[in-house]
């Protein structure tokens, strides 16, 4: 199919991200940090890629309507395309996604239903409105062609760095960002980087999994970083692991807000927890205590951060999560 049908429509949605050093970032994690702006993409976060690429390809294969269940951001990249492609879309979120977000897919002209407690919930209800309706099922996560759109990130840190980094550094919800790395990474010869894969407690799916050796479901979601709030693991994720060199981390919520706060201050943008638990593995010296642990090299050279972004945020619902976790 690719390369048929021509014209603008086979453009990307996303466009490429700067990279830059982060002496804030650097001092903290005591090696050189590189960040990748995911934050600055369309709907601020890296979740254009692999969306925006699905709806292009299952558009040209006449898709008729969209259905996605999102936490809050793969919906609003689902429903930001939709529109440009010239389809109607439906996005399920849960009742824990923001209320800015719910406003701003209305905006962007799609249908939204609120479902349930957390993803998993409404992840059912757009699997059985995708089969009563006929409709193609968005899945946030969990399809080789949204881990080819994420893969972009990588070929795109290869343009623009002078040397491989020495390890990268991401959030794992359902491992999609995860499995589109790893396919970067083998696409362009850096199987040798290894990943440190971070979650917030209450959110920790792909922990779970790599402990027990096979994938298991959370019981519940309680977390504030609700964009890391899958249940369970996509296979791939897991299957990751036996591929390159994959460190599983777990830090607190606090440590993540905590962390949005000071990236706030030193780079002067404001992210989701779900991005927020990547900056705080930098920030509470956790790359440090990897390699005392032998789990990371010291001869670090770089490494790259993929500030991933999300749009659930906003000054006051920074203050509404400080109070939760009772927060000075
Ligand atoms: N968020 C998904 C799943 O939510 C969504 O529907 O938007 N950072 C941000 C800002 C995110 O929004 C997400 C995923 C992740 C990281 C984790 O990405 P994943 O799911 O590909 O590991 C429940």
């Amino acid at each position: 199919m690719e390369g048929q049908s021509g014209g603008c429509e086979e453009r990307p949605f996303h466009v490429v991200t700067p990279v830059l050093e982060s002496m804030a970032l650097s001092e903290a994690a005591g090696t050189r940090v590189y960040m990748k702006l995911e934050n600055v993409q369309p709907m601020g976060s890296f979740k254009i890629r692999g969306i925006g690429y699905f709806c292009q390809q299952v558009a040209k294969k006449g898709c008729q309507h969209f259905v996605c269940s999102s936490g809050g951001n793969a919906g609003l990249a689902a429903a930001y395309v939709a529109p440009k492609l010239g389809i109607p879309a439906t996005i399920v979120v849960p009742g824990s996604a923001a209320p800015s977000t719910v406003k701003k897919l209305k905006k962007l002209g799609a249908e939204v239903e609120i479902f349930g407690k957390v993803w998993d919930d409404a992840n059912t209800r757009a699997m059985v409105r995708a089969e009563t309706d006929g409709w193609v099922k968005v899945h946030p996560f969990d399809h080789p062609l949204v881990w080819k759109g994420h893969s972009t990130i990588i070929k795109e840190l290869r343009d623009s760095l002078d040397a491989k980094p020495g390890a990268i550094v991401l959030s794992v919800g359902g491992g999609g960002l995860l499995a589109g790395v790893v396919s970067g990474l083998q696409e362009v010869g850096w199987m040798d980087v290894p990943i440190v894969a971070v979650e917030t407690k209450g959110a920790d799916s792909f922990n779970a999994a790599i402990k027990a050796g096979q994938l298991i479901t959370l019981p519940d979601i309680t977390s504030v970083a609700k964009c890391l709030g899958a249940k369970r693991v996509a296979q791939r994720a897991l299957d990751c692991a036996s591929e390159c060199s994959i460190v599983s981390h777990v830090l607190d919520d606090v440590e993540a807000v905590e962390a949005i706060e000071r990236f706030l201050d030193d780079e002067r943008m404001l992210v989701e927890p779900a991005c927020g638990a990547s900056l705080a593995l930098l920030y509470s010296g956790y790359i440090q205590r990897l390699q005392e642990e032998g789990r990371l090299s010291w001869q670090l050279d770089s490494i790259v951060v993929i500030v991933c972004g999300g749009s659930g945020i906003h000054m006051e619902e920074l203050q509404t999560l400080k109070r939760h976790l009772r927060m000075k």
